[in-house]
């Protein structure tokens, strides 16, 4: 993994010699300089006996099971009831298109547009009651989120206790562990804002890449896809990182152009939000794109005896 890194990055090395020679150092190495990072609530438990470990670590064994398997079986369940969904509304939109067609055309009896009609209401109900299902089974799968997020949490402490080591080595379950921090890597798209949003109900950031190594670790893990950082220029204008730190441009981080804060996307306004692209460098984008995100959560030190 590391190998492949260095790969990419001697390559985009090689690419913007330019930039390297023109690098201020002075800047360069303020760039690099330390990051505030929220820290993971995850504590390691206090003064506990072997056996009540023993018992918390069977319960939540136990738990983590039973979790797994009722996500599994909802998730199936949900996943037919949208299809059975999907059919229904099919079903009723070419019924009413060839039921208006036929009417526009004077084809049909009074009696049999009745007749028709009162079919498509029935169909209509059909849809009502499986979308009112679906809802029904979308919140439980809420609040089995919920219970992910706490079952991760104990999976966490578990992690500690049985491997004896320090809470530096355990990240819930989804993040991963590099460093000192877990890292977080969305399949799913969101506007910058809400991404920034996600990342702190999750205790976190977004990530904020001040560190050559940390760089290349995250975008071995986001290449060829944009996520977007914790980098904006949208309060002030200036560059800077989501804890409030200035970014020092450095134009081998960016893709040739950028940042070009570009206005012909219609969206109004320009780009003020930094997303990793394909090779792992950075454009600037509008920030309402919905792209994927990785947020980082520093892992909570052991506190001293
Ligand atoms: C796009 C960038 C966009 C803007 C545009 C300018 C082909 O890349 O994604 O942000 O910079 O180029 O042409
Ligand atoms: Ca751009």
């Amino acid at each position: 993994m590391k190998g492949a890194g260095e790969t990419v990055n001697r390559t985009i090395l090689e690419e913007y010699q330019d930039d390297i020679e023109n690098m201020n150092t002075n800047e360069d190495r303020a760039f690099w300089k330390k990051e505030s990072i929220p820290r993971l609530g995850l504590g390691p438990p206090a003064g506990r006996s072997l056996w009540q470990l023993c018992t918390v670590l069977s319960v939540s064994a136990i738990l983590l099971l039973a979790l797994i398997i009722t996500v599994a079986v909802n998730n199936v369940k949900v996943d037919r009831k949208f299809t059975a969904l999907e059919k229904t509304v099919a079903n009723l939109s070419v019924s009413v298109t060839s039921i208006s067609s036929k009417i526009q055309m004077g084809k049909e009896t009074s009696e049999n547009v009745h007749l028709e009609i009162n079919m498509l209401k029935d169909s209509v109900k059909i849809a009502e009651h499986q979308l009112a299902t679906l809802n029904r089974e979308l919140k439980r799968m809420d609040a089995l989120s919920i219970l992910t997020s706490e079952v991760s949490q104990m999976k966490c402490t578990l992690e500690k206790i049985t491997k004896n080591v320090t809470g530096a080595e355990c990240c819930p379950i989804d993040w991963q562990f590099y460093g000192s921090s877990c890292f977080f890597f969305s399949n799913e798209g969101k506007s910058w804002d809400s991404a920034r949003d996600y990342c702190s109900s999750m205790s976190s950031s977004l990530v904020i890449l001040k560190n050559e190594e940390k760089w290349n670790w995250v975008t071995q893990r986001t290449m060829p896809r944009y996520y977007w950082i914790g980098l904006t220029d949208e309060r002030t204008g200036q560059w800077e990182w989501v804890d409030g730190t200035p970014y020092y441009m450095n134009k081998r981080q960016w893709k040739p152009g950028q940042p070009d804060d570009w206005t012909n996307h219609g969206l109004g306004g320009g780009e003020d939000c930094a997303h990793l692209h394909n090779d792992g460098r950075l454009n600037d984008d509008h920030c309402t794109r919905p792209y994927r995100f990785v947020c980082e959560a520093s892992v909570m030190a052991e506190p001293a005896a």
